[in-house]
């Protein structure tokens, strides 16, 4: 996906070091053969994405500019997708014609626990969603996740369920 309209950006996501020979950046065609769907099934139930589906379903995303932020993190001595998060944008009436954000779609490689990249990316979406204009972004999570949100800021304004939020 195409994210002109943050290359302005500068210092946190984009000079973002991950460890040697990972990258953040934006989902892009190549990554079908990358792994990227099959790291998406570490995270619930996958479906038949055949080439064209995916190609179809990446064409869609990027005519909306502005909406979906599907963002990875690609081993590249391996050519591998490892992590992958999605910033979703809402366009709202309140508060001024606001954007609401919602964190998507975290998922890392099993086989990289350890190495932070979960609070990688979602800090580069955080960071990046403050950057596009969101006011606040939100996400559901299951119980045993709200500690690791929790952490990196987020928090859950109406006491035990299971959505959390972070304003800006
Ligand atoms: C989690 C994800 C959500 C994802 C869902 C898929 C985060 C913060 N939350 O709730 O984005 O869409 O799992 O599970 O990543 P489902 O297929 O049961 O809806």
């Amino acid at each position: 996906l195409d994210w002109s309209e943050v290359t302005h950006m500068k210092g946190d996501v984009t000079s973002a070091r991950p460890g040697d020979g990972l990258c953040v950046r934006p989902l892009c065609k190549a990554d079908y053969d990358k792994g990227f769907l099959q790291l998406l099934g570490q995270l619930t139930k996958l479906g038949d994405i055949s080439r064209e589906k995916f190609n179809e379903r990446f064409d869609a995303m990027r005519s909306c500019p502005g909406h979906y932020y599907v963002t990875v993190i690609e081993d590249t001595l391996l050519g591998q997708i490892v992590g992958s998060a999605t910033l979703a944008c809402e366009l709202k009436f309140i508060r001024g014609c606001a954007k609401r954000g919602r964190l998507e779609d975290v998922v890392v490689n099993n086989e990289y626990r350890g190495k932070q990249l979960g609070k990688l990316i979602v800090t580069t979406i955080t960071l990046l969603a403050k950057e596009v204009g969101c006011y606040k972004l939100g996400l559901d999570c299951k119980d045993e996740m709200k500690p690791f949100y929790g952490s990196l800021g987020y928090t859950s304004e109406k006491g035990n369920d299971n959505t959390m939020i972070i304003r800006f």
